[in-house]
């Protein structure tokens, strides 16, 4: 593949004069960290040449090319991901181990770059993964965040935040570009002039302040074909150094505030999913870097083409969601303004560009941005949109004559708002959603108007991950073992993982199929001793819910269940009990206030039951600190059980789920987003489902919601759980500590709908299928069946499947084939 170069003489030699030439040192002085700096550049040095390799194939080949925009990017390490995609992981695991190194030792130097929230940031990593995998021309454009997602420390079972200087060892695989700088503008005023010679319409932004934008670019590496496409992130830099105009010569005041908004615009990903903060900084990143991606866009297009009214044949640009979607008026300003098209001309180019992919259906992750803000910050950006605005609303009186009720649910901008996703949908060609029911819920309820108006836009992108990372790399155990049994076929096309299926009824295949679980078991039971000081019995079983922690979807749930599953065991301690470990690891948005709650209950509760000496340990609970991609690699490995408990119809796919099926833990879940299509796939017995139907939670929506005291007062096991929320049982007396928790489910003075997640309505349905959870995995022969068919039956949730069908449907890319570049 590589020549000579992952061939372990050489590849040791170019770490060690990596470390020579870096430190000044042997390897036998070098620290672990300088050894991970040395093994990378020695890596990225192969993977150049590939990457020059495969611009120059996309160049001869005049290719079109997809550009993912998105504000988040959830890497993960690169090291071990590059080495398995450049399928050199096991070549140089064994050169460094001659060397007395571990390569999973040097991973751990490695910070996890954390340029994402949750779902929607890995989806984007995962599909980067997918597109260089199947050849096709890829740009993910992003920001260059100083800081990534914060670091979760957890204190007197509080979550506490720190930052996460990812940069500060410096990132071995970026490429600083300065040369490719753009300059983006905000503010100032707007003057407009007609153009003496041709009679044009001119618009000149004056008293504006701006920023350089410099592109980081980060090799994303496919596997096994010399392919490498470009994440480009951008970076902030002030302008002023070196391009005052004449009017601002020497002022130094401006100078200063130029320098400074440069600092912070890029410095921190907000930490908030699936919710919208409403904050300038915000929309100023999003605008900087769509700006910058487009300038840089349309810059290479000119290379090789002169008519930019053809632009949509060689780029189509895909928003993650509206945070990208300034992308619609800024296409149009660039094409108005700085290419001289008419406004015609304009919108056909960018309405034949952009496709917009919906991830929520959460009311407050909706982005309406005010409109003084709006136009106060992006001038000439406005007007546009006003004039998106004005003549979509021509079309929708002329199609519904008198109906202004239309018009308000339709515009774009009303009562004093900028409604992003309209004016996405309005602008693009396609809008997806993220699951068969999320795309079912969009098109017959949330954007019914829109789907009544655009049928012909709308589609669904059910979610995928990558096999490469979340088995090859973060189970190699099974990854193995699935090989030798199949074949390595499966890590490129994923659908040959069903040739495991024979296997079930293989009593062999099953035992070694549960060993390698336990095995992961063992290997997670060590991670939560050294992290958390708690034993755990890896013959107990492993019930996981990891993801970010927002109310929708329903930690407290679990824990609630915990409670009560605690209260048995204490009072009919003769009671049999298949001994149980929770897991859960989330990280509570900052100022979300409940879900921090959440979090100290979970530990609260832990640091009682994990203490009481009388139930034996039956019952564990564990919090893993700091829920990242590089913990969560371990974690799917060695789970038993897939939490998956959202109220239906809130989570539009999930892709956790997907992770823990891949690795043969059978979900426990509500019929809600990807969830539904798991079930399809491994069958109903397979899986433990319960709880309202995602029709039954949205009837009951729109009927002012349900009592949740008829329940309450009902069930005395159930009121016994929340009454402990308020008599100190976890609080060390404490009565008000979970007093918020406490009303949310039951709310008698606030004005909000009580229990709003339906979390008392689904308890006993919840607590009927754990103790199915219970009686199955009793039985080991049904259970190893269960778990094999799950691995066996997750062909369809491979990203690789899912970036086919954008392929297909929206993108139309050709694939590229790259000569191995190492003879550049
Ligand atoms: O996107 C994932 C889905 O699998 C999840 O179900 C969905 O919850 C998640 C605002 C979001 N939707 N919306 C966000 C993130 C950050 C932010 O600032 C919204 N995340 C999702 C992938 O499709």
């Amino acid at each position: 593949m590589y020549g000579k170069r992952f061939e372990k003489e050489t590849f040791k030699t170019a770490v060690k004069d990596n470390v020579k030439t870096l430190y000044r040192k042997t390897i036998d002085e070098a620290t672990p960290q300088q050894i991970f700096q040395a093994v990378s550049y020695a890596v990225k040095e192969v993977i150049i040449d590939d990457w020059l390799a495969t611009q120059k194939a996309y160049d001869e080949a005049d290719a079109k090319t997809v550009y993912y925009m998105s504000m988040e990017f959830l890497m993960g390490r690169a090291l071990g991901n590059n080495l398995i995609n450049m399928t050199a992981y096991g070549e140089v695991k064994e050169a460094l181990a001659e060397m007395n190194i571990d390569l999973n030792v040097i991973e751990d130097e490695e910070p996890d770059p954390a340029l994402g929230n949750g779902g929607l940031g890995r989806l984007a990593a995962c599909f980067l993964d997918s597109l260089s995998t199947l050849n096709y021309p890829a740009y993910g454009c992003g920001i260059r965040y100083r800081y990534g997602m914060f670091k979760q420390k957890i204190e007197n079972g509080y979550q506490v935040e720190e930052p996460d200087n990812w940069l500060k060892e410096g990132n071995p695989f970026e490429l600083r570009r300065e040369e490719y700088a753009k300059e983006v503008r905000f503010g100032g005023n707007i003057r407009f002039e007609k153009d003496p010679e041709t009679g044009k319409d001119i618009f000149i932004q004056e008293n504006y302040e701006s920023v350089l934008a410099i592109p980081y670019d980060m090799p994303i590496v496919g596997y096994g074909n010399h392919v490498v496409n470009t994440l480009r992130v951008w970076d902030a830099k002030a302008i002023t150094d070196f391009q005052l105009d004449e009017f601002d010569r020497g002022n130094y005041h401006k100078a200063v505030e130029q320098e400074n908004l440069a600092k912070l615009i890029v410095d921190v990903l907000y930490p908030n999913d699936n919710h919208y903060s409403g904050k300038e900084l915000r929309l100023k990143q999003q605008y900087f870097f769509i700006s910058a991606s487009l300038q840089a866009m349309i810059a290479k297009y000119k290379k090789r083409h002169s008519d930019i009214r053809k632009l949509y044949e060689k780029v189509v640009i895909q928003m993650n969601d509206t945070h990208p979607t300034v992308a619609v008026p800024e296409l149009m300003r660039l094409l108005i303004d700085e290419e001289g098209l008419n406004w015609e001309e304009a919108w056909e180019v960018t309405s034949k560009t952009c496709a917009y992919t919906n991830h929520t259906i959460m009311a407050e992750a909706l982005e309406k941005w005010p409109i003084d803000l709006f136009s106060r910050l992006l001038p000439r950006i406005y007007q546009i949109v006003q004039e998106i605005d004005r003549r979509f609303l021509i079309q929708v009186r002329a199609k519904y004559p008198g109906n202004e009720e239309k018009v308000k649910k339709m515009a774009i901008l009303m009562d004093g708002q900028v409604r992003m996703a309209n004016m996405a949908i309005i602008s693009g060609f396609s809008v997806n959603g993220v699951a068969k029911l999320h795309t079912e819920i969009l098109k017959h309820q949330e954007l019914k108007d829109f789907y009544e108006m655009f049928p012909e836009k709308f589609n669904n992108k059910t979610n995928g991950i990558t096999q490469r990372r979340f088995l090859a790399h973060g189970n190699p155990l099974l990854a193995g073992w699935i090989t030798d049994r199949i074949g390595d076929g499966w890590i490129t096309d994923l659908s040959k993982i069903a040739n495991l299926k024979p296997l079930v009824n293989d009593e062999q295949a099953r035992r070694e199929f549960m060993q390698i679980k336990y095995k992961n078991k063992v290997r997670l039971a060590e991670y939560i001793k050294k992290h958390n000081g708690i034993e755990v019995d890896p013959r107990s079983i492993f019930d996981v819910q990891v993801k970010r922690l927002h109310e929708y979807k329903r930690q407290f749930l679990n824990i609630l269940h915990i409670m009560y599953l605690y209260n048995q065991i204490k009072e009919h301690p003769e009671m049999s009990f298949y001994p149980r470990t929770f897991i859960f690891g989330a990280k509570a948005a900052a100022g979300y206030q409940r879900a921090k709650e959440t979090i100290k209950l979970i530990n609260s509760v832990a640091d009682v039951v994990n203490n009481d000496r009388s139930i034996n340990g039956k019952l564990k609970i564990v919090f893993i600190e700091d829920y990242r991609v590089s913990n969560a690699e371990l974690l799917f490995a060695a789970a038993d059980v897939s939490e998956q408990i959202s109220t239906a119809s809130k989570e539009a796919s999930g892709t956790g789920n997907m992770k823990f099926m891949l690795n043969g833990a059978p979900t426990l879940g509500t019929m809600d987003g990807a969830n539904v299509e798991i079930v399809q796939e491994v069958g109903e017995d397979n899986a433990f489902i319960f709880g309202l139907s995602s029709q039954e939670v949205i009837d009951y929506e729109n009927h002012g919601g349900y009592n949740p005291l008829d329940i309450y007062f009902n069930d005395w096991e159930l009121k016994r759980v929340i009454d402990q929320l308020m008599d100190g049982t976890y609080a060390n007396g404490d009565h008000d500590m979970y007093k918020n928790l406490y009303n949310s489910l039951l709310n008698t003075q606030c004005t909000a709908r009580p229990d709003v997640y339906f979390i008392l309505k689904d308890f006993r349905s919840y607590a009927e299928a754990q103790k199915k959870v219970e009686q199955a995995y009793r039985d080991e022969q049904r259970w190893s069946k269960m778990a094999l068919l799950n691995t066996a039956c997750s062909g369809k949730f491979s990203s690789d499947r899912t970036i086919e069908e954008y392929v297909e449907d929206i993108w139309k890319l050709e694939k590229i084939q790259v000569p191995s570049g190492q003879f550049f």
